[in-house]
C-alpha cells in the first residue's frame, strides 16, 4: 500500500491520505519506501527528536508568491503541525523534477503555530496606523463590513470600491472577494502587477504579446547573457523544472558561458564561476544602444532577418506615417535622428560604469555566438524607465537574428509551462480600470484621473475617489507600496479613504491600517488546490488537504465569511451558486479538466497528492512558427510584423499628458533616464538605490521569522570604496535617506555591489514610530520609494531611488 512509484507524469503517494508515520516508517525500513524516511532532513535540531507514534503526515503546500509552489508535509500531532518535510531524494530522479522547499517553506509550520497570529475579529480603536486594535465578534464585523459597503454603493458608486494586490494566497478558491464585490455591485479594477508592471504594458507594442522561449532552451545555447535575472534567488525550490531547476538542471547541459548583468552580486552568480558584468541601475538601456552600435557599425546585424520581419529598424522599413524624418532605431543609434548623438562604447561607458572596451568585447561575444540566449527578467524593468529598458534589451535578439532559433530567445522575461485552470470569480460590471499601482492617487484624487494622464481604462475618468478598500492576503497599503510615509499620512484622513478592510493571518504593518481586521485560516491550513507557479517547463498540481481541524480561535475561511457578507445583501445563494468552497474547487477543476484531460479527476488527484507534467515538447523556441512563415502566423501588433518603431506607441506619446519632463517615451527603443535616475543624485543624495527580491523572504511574507532573520539579515549593501570614504564598518547600523524617509538598517560593506549604488532587499518588515520620529528601524526600503508611476504603464518604479547614507553615532 504505501509505495511511491513514477506513472509517468503522475506522483503517487498514498502515505499522504493520512497514513501514520508509525506505518510509513515500519515500510520504509523495508524496501517498499526506499529509503523515504531514513533520508528525511528535517530543518532543525529540535525537529529530529519529535515523537512519532501518533503523527500523522498531511499533504499541504507552501503557497506563497515565489514562483514556485513546493508541496510539503506536515507531521500532526494533537491536531497541531510538528514539523513540516519537504520533498525526498527519493524522487530525484523523478523525470518531472524534484520538490525541495527553501527554508523559506520549511518553516511554515512556524507562522502557522506563531503565537502572534491573529485570531480574533478587531475593530480599529486607535489612529490608522497605531496599531490600536479591540477585539468584537464575526457578528459585528460583518456587519459593519455590509453596512459601510452599502453606503459606499449608494453614495460613491462601484468605482469608489477597490481589491487592493495581495499575493499572499494561492489556490483556486483562496481569494473570493472578487466574486462577492462583482455580485455586490461591482469594483474598480486594477490593470498589471507590481512584479512585470512595465514590460507587460511594453511588450505588445513590439511583439503583439510577450513571448519568450523558456530556460530549457540554454541547452542548446553557446552563451547566456542575463539582464537583472537572479534565477536561484528567486525561487530557492524546485516545483518541477523551475527557475532554481534550471540553474542546476541545464547548467549541466550546456557548455554555455554565462554572463549576469546586475549592480549586484547575486547568489544567483555565486552558485558558479559565472562572469558579472556590474551595471549602475536603470542603464541598460544605454547598455543595449551601445552594443547595437558596435554591430551596426562593424555590420554585424542581421539586415535580411530585419527587413523580414521587423519595421522600423532602419529606413527601409519605416512606416508612411514616420518615412524620411529619420526617426528609425538605426538613426536613434547612429546619431542621425532623436538625440542626434552617437550610441558609441564610449558614450555608454560613463553612463552604465562599464568600460567601453568591456562593451565592444559583449558585443563581439554575443556576434560570434551560434546560439546566444540573451534574456531578462524582472528586475530591470521595475524602474522609471522600465518600458523603454525592456523593448531595449529585446532588440539585441532582432540585430542579430536569432529570434526562432534553437538555444535563443526573445529577450522577453520567461513565462511558464502550466495547466490553465482558472480561479473563483463573477463578471465585474464595473469597467473601469486603474493601474494596480495607482491607488494612492485614486485615494488621493481618484475624480480627477484621466485615461490620458493617469492611464484610467474603461472610462475617459474616474467619477469618485476610492472609499472602500480590500486588503486580502496583502501587505501592499505600505510595506510593499511605494512611499509609506505618504501613504500613512494620506490614509489619516478618513474622508478619503472611508473604510479599510485587512483580512490577515498576522498584524502586518499594512494591518494597522484597518477599521476592520479579519483573522484568517492560513491557506496552507485549509483543503484546495493549488496550481502553477510562474516559471519552468514543468507544469504542477498540488492537492492540499487541512493539516488541522479543530476551531483554532475564531478564525475563519474568507469564503464562508464572503458567503456571510453576500448573505446582508440578500444574495448568499448568488454568490454560492449551490456549492461550498470545496464545491467551487471541485467545479473549477472539472471545468478545467474538461479541456486539458492530462489533469487527473479530482478524485485521483487528491490520491496522488501531486501532479506534475513536463512540457511533451521539450521547449520550443520563441516565435518559431512566425519565423518559418510570417505571412500565416501574423503576430499581434497592427502590421503583425515586430515593430521596431511602433506607430502606437507614437499616438500615445501624441496623445497623453506627461506632466513631468523626466517621462519620456520614444517610438523605438532608447535609452532615456526616467524619473529618480542617477541623474538625480545631488550631494546630499549621491548614491542610486536599489531593490532587489530576497531569499530571506517572499516580499514581506516570512520576515517574521526569527530563524530566517538571522540567516540572513536585512541590510543595506554599500561597496567598499564607498563605505570606507563614509566611514562605515561592516554590521554597523547606518541610516539612509532622501525625501521620502529614513531607515536604521545594517551595513553589509561588501564588493558585491556597484560603487555609487546602494542596495536594499523589498520586503523588510517596516517598523516606524509615527508619532515619534518616523525612522523606520525595519529596513524597509519602500520608505524611501516615490508614488511617481512609470510613463507607459502607470506602473511601480520602485527599484529607481537616490538617496544619502550616513553614520548614525
Ligand atoms: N526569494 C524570493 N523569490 C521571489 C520573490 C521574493 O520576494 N523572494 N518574489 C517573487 C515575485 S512576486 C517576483 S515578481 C519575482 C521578481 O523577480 P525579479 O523582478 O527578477 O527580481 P529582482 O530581485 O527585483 O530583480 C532581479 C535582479 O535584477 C537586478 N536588478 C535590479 N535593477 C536592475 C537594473 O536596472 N539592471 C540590471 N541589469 N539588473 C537589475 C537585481 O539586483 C536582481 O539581482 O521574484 C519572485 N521570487
Ligand atoms: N520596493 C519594492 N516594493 C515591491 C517590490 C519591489 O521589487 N520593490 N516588488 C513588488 C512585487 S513584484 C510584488 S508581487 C508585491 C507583493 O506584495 P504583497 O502581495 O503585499 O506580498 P507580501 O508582502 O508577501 O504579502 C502577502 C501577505 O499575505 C499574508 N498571508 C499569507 N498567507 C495568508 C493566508 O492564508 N490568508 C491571509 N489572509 N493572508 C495570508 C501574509 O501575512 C502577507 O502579509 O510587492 C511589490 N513591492
Ligand atoms: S521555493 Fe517558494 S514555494 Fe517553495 S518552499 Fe520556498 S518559499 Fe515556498
Ligand atoms: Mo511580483
Amino acid at each position: 500500500m504505501d509505495t511511491i512509484e513514477h506513472e509517468g507524469s503522475v506522483t503517487r503517494r498514498s502515505f499522504v491520505k493520512g497514513a501514520s508515520v508509525a506505518t510509513a516508517a515500519l515500510a520504509a525500513s523495508g524496501v517498499v519506501l526506499d529509503g523515504m524516511f531514513e533520508k528525511t532532513e528535517p530543518a532543525y535540531a529540535d525537529e529530529q527528536n519529535q515523537e512519532t507514534s501518533d503523527e500523522k503526515i498531511v499533504q499541504s503546500h507552501c503557497s506563497c508568491n515565489c514562483a514556485s509552489r513546493c508541496p510539503l508535509w506536515f507531521h500532526v500531532k494533537d491536531d497541531e503541525i510538528q514539523w513540516a518535510q519537504s520533498e525526498q531524494e527519493a524522487f530525484d530522479d523523478d523525470p518531472n523534477g524534484k520538490f525541495r522547499a527553501c527554508l523559506r517553506g520549511r518553516s511554515v509550520r512556524r507562522w502557522i503555530n506563531d503565537p502572534d497570529r491573529l485570531k480574533y475579529p478587531m475593530k480599529r480603536v486607535g489612529k490608522r496606523g497605531e496599531g490600536k486594535f479591540e477585539r468584537i465578534s464575526w457578528e459585528e464585523a460583518i456587519d459593519t463590513i455590509a453596512t459601510k459597503l452599502k453606503e459606499t454603493y449608494n453614495n460613491y458608486g462601484p468605482e469608489a470600491v477597490f481589491i487592493n494586490l495581495g499575493s499572499g494566497v494561492y489556490s483556486l478558491t483562496g481569494r473570493p472577494f472578487p466574486r462577492l464585490l462583482a455580485l455586490t455591485g461591482g469594483y474598480l479594477g486594477a490593470y498589471g502587477t507590481y512584479s512585470a508592471a512595465q514590460s507587460t504594458a511594453a511588450a505588445p507594442y513590439m511583439w503583439g504579446a510577450n513571448s519568450a522561449s523558456t530556460y530549457a532552451a540554454i541547452q542548446d545555447s553557446d552563451l547566456v547573457v542575463m539582464f537583472g535575472d537572479a534565477a536561484s534567488d528567486m525561487e530557492m525550490g524546485c516545483t518541477g523544472e523551475s527557475k532554481h531547476g534550471f540553474s542546476y538542471q541545464h547548467r549541466t547541459n550546456t557548455k554555455a558561458k554565462y554572463i549576469h548583468i546586475d549592480p549586484r552580486y547575486s547568489d544567483t552568480n555565486c552558485n558558479s564561476n559565472d562572469e558579472w558584468l556590474p551595471i549602475r541601475p536603470g542603464t541598460d538601456a544605454a547598455l543595449a544602444a551601445a552594443i547595437a552600435h558596435v554591430l551596426i557599425s562593424e555590420n554585424l546585424v542581421d539586415k535580411t532577418f530585419l527587413d523580414t520581419y521587423c519595421i522600423g529598424y532602419d529606413e527601409d522599413t519605416m512606416p508612411e506615417s514616420a518615412k524620411g524624418q529619420n526617426k528609425s532605431y538605426k538613426d536613434y543609434i547612429m546619431g542621425t535622428g532623436y538625440d542626434k548623438v552617437e550610441k558609441t562604447p564610449e558614450w555608454a561607458a560613463p553612463i552604465t560604469l562599464i568600460p567601453a572596451e568591456r562593451i565592444k568585447k559583449l558585443a563581439h561575444e554575443m556576434a560570434e555566438a551560434k546560439a546566444p540566449f540573451i534574456t531578462q527578467y524582472l528586475g530591470v524593468q521595475r524602474h522609471s524607465n522600465g518600458e523603454m529598458a525592456y523593448l531595449s534589451i529585446c532588440m539585441l535578439n532582432l540585430l542579430l537574428g536569432v529570434v526562432g532559433k534553437k538555444g535563443c530567445t526573445t529577450g522577453c522575461t520567461t513565462g511558464a509551462y502550466s495547466f490553465s485552470i482558472p480561479w473563483i470569480t463573477a463578471t465585474n460590471p464595473c469597467k473601469s480600470q486603474i493601474s494596480v499601482f495607482s491607488w494612492t492617487d485614486a485615494i488621493d484624487h481618484g475624480e480627477k484621473m484621466t485615461a490620458k494622464h493617469d492611464g484610467v481604462k474603461g472610462t475617459d475618468q474616474l467619477s469618485t475617489g476610492i472609499k472602500f478598500f480590500v486588503e486580502y492576503a496583502g501587505n501592499c497599503i505600505t510595506n510593499q507600496h511605494s512611499d509609506s510615509n505618504r501613504t500613512h499620512d494620506l490614509l489619516q484622513d478618513e474622508s478619503k479613504c472611508e473604510f479599510i478592510l485587512v483580512y490577515e493571518t498576522l498584524m502586518t504593518d499594512s494591518a494597522k491600517y484597518a477599521d476592520i481586521l479579519l483573522p484568517d485560516i492560513m491557506r496552507a491550513e485549509q483543503k484546495g488546490i493549488i496550481n502553477d507557479g510562474y516559471s519552468g517547463d514543468v507544469a504542477t498540481c498540488i492537492y492540499a488537504n487541512p493539516a488541522t481541524t479543530g476551531e483554532k480561535f475564531e478564525r475563519r475561511s474568507s469564503f464562508d465569511v464572503c458567503a456571510d457578507i453576500a448573505d446582508k445583501f440578500g444574495i448568499k445563494d448568488k454568490f454560492l451558486d449551490g456549492k461550498d468552497q470545496e464545491g467551487w474547487t471541485k467545479q473549477i477543476y472539472e471545468g478545467a479538466r474538461a479541456k486539458d484531460p492530462r489533469l487527473p479527476s479530482y478524485e485521483e488527484g487528491y490520491e496522488k497528492g501531486v501532479f506534475h507534467y513536463r512540457n511533451p515538447k521539450g521547449y520550443t523556441p520563441a516565435l518559431e512558427s512566425f519565423i518559418k512563415d510570417p505571412e500565416a502566423n501574423k503576430l499581434k501588433t497592427p502590421s503583425g510584423k515586430i515593430e521596431i518603431y511602433s506607430e502606437a506607441l507614437q499616438k500615445v506619446i501624441d496623445t497623453w499628458e506627461f506632466d513631468d519632463e523626466r517621462d519620456v517615451l520614444t517610438p523605438v527603443p532608447t535609452y532615456v533616464p526616467g524619473a529618480d535616475s542617477y541623474l538625480d543624485c545631488t550631494d546630499e543624495y549621491p548614491f542610486t538605490l536599489c531593490g532587489f527580491h530576497y531569499k530571506a523572504r517572499t516580499h514581506s511574507s516570512f520576515g517574521n521569522i526569527e530563524v530566517i532573520k538571522q540567516a540572513a539579515p536585512q541590510e543595506v549593501w554599500i561597496n567598499t570604496m564607498d563605505a570606507e570614504k563614509l566611514n562605515i564598518e561592516n554590521g554597523e547600523t547606518v541610516s539612509v535617506f532622501n525625501d521620502h524617509g529614513e531607515v536604521h538598517i545594517q551595513a553589509k560593506v561588501t564588493g558585491r555591489v556597484i560603487p555609487g549604488t546602494i542596495m536594499i532587499s523589498q520586503g523588510g518588515w517596516r517598523n516606524a514610530d509615527m508619532n515619534g520620529d518616523r525612522i523606520d528601524k525595519g529596513g524597509c526600503i519602500n520608505t524611501l520609494c516615490s508614488w511617481h508611476p512609470s510613463p507607459l504603464a502607470k506602473g511601480n518604479p520602485q527599484h529607481s531611488n537616490v538617496a544619502g547614507v550616513r553614520k548614525i553615532s
